[in-house]
């Protein structure tokens, strides 16, 4: 069955490249024109995330993984990791720098489980299982490539055990507030009772510490941003002039919406295929929103979406929240 398997293996990329296409076409031609922020993640923009995550400026990660590092018990305790055995599966897995500090604490407590990493970069994820599988050899991984909601109801096809799904990083934060909730509401329906939710939030606090995190003066979250026109110039035929176009970050404290925009310098044409955009001088891509919360603002969501919350573990400078969640 070789030939099938391959088959099916161009007919996804195909998609996934039409999808890519279709997106960036569709956003350029709206009014603000906008860009999706997932697409930022090819083989570059992982380096450029790994550089960012390590920038003085950029508290997130450093504050989640105080927690995964230090109230490790806590987590393990709130995800109720007793005997039965249960799937930990992981939207958006990235590196697993923080969640393989739980992982390495369930395999101690010798707990059954298998962990499956969701992830739209197979570039970032064949680094994940690498690693994993030198640091854990005996752990069971299955690694899945693509969109969450889609991979996550593949792992309800493989297996029937109780879920515990992760969302760490603020990841959520890159939905506007109507999408993210759809999106619980969406994981509340497919998700049994007594699974569980664990999810990340970046919390509202001095808007010169968000406003810094997301407009580092070396440049790193600017050629981000930009290497997305570089993606879709390599990716999609098209031809944007990368150096006519600036990052430009802000951060609104009253709704807590960290924005990125990218502005044209000039009156100009871009082709993209067989398609032409043009910007004016000023005109601005929407490219990412970072979303601040409350713990009101958590409460809230988890409410509307139909779970509630279980537990609240906030890093040692209370900069930050993973919040679990139950059905
Ligand atoms: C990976 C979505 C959590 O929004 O903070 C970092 C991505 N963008 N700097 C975030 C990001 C610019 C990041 N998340």
């Amino acid at each position: 069955n070789l030939p099938l398997t391959d088959e099916f293996h161009h007919t996804s990329q195909n998609d996934s490249h039409q999808n890519f296409f279709n997106d960036v076409i569709k956003g350029l031609k709206s009014t603000p024109k906008h860009l999706s922020s997932k697409y930022f993640y090819n083989k570059k923009g992982d380096e450029l995330f790994q550089k960012i995550m390590a920038m003085p400026e950029y508290y997130l990660t450093r504050c989640e993984l105080d927690i995964f590092e230090n109230k490790t018990e806590e987590l393990a305790a709130s995800i109720r990791a007793y005997n039965e055995p249960f799937d930990l599966i992981e939207l958006g897995a990235g590196d697993a720098l923080k969640s393989t500090y739980l992982i390495r604490h369930l395999n101690e407590m010798k707990i059954d489980f298998t962990y499956f990493p969701i992830d739209i970069s197979g570039n970032i994820l064949s680094v994940l299982e690498n690693n994993l599988k030198n640091q854990l050899p005996e752990l069971k991984i299955v690694t899945m490539e693509g969109e969450y909601m889609e991979m996550l109801k593949k792992t309800s096809a493989i297996s029937k055990n109780r879920k515990v799904v992760l969302f760490l990083g603020s990841n959520i934060g890159n939905m506007s507030t109507h999408d993210a909730g759809k999106f619980c509401k969406e994981l509340y329906e497919i998700l049994n009772p007594g699974d569980i939710l664990l999810i990340g939030f970046d919390l509202k606090k001095d808007p010169h510490i968000i406003l810094k995190a997301y407009n580092d003066p070396s440049g790193i979250t600017a050629a981000f941003n930009l290497n997305l026109l570089s993606r879709i110039n390599e990716e999609l035929e098209a031809d944007f002039t990368i150096d006519q176009f600036r990052h430009y970050e802000t951060y609104d404290p009253l709704s807590g919406a960290c924005h990125s925009f990218l502005v044209s310098l000039a009156d100009q044409k871009v082709k993209i295929g067989e398609e032409k955009i043009f910007f004016s001088e000023n005109e601005v891509i929407e490219m990412e929103i970072s979303q601040k919360f409350s713990k009101e603002d958590i409460k809230d969501l988890a409410e509307k979406s139909g779970f509630t919350v279980k537990a609240e573990i906030e890093d040692s400078k209370k900069w930050f929240i993973d919040s679990v969640w139950q059905v």
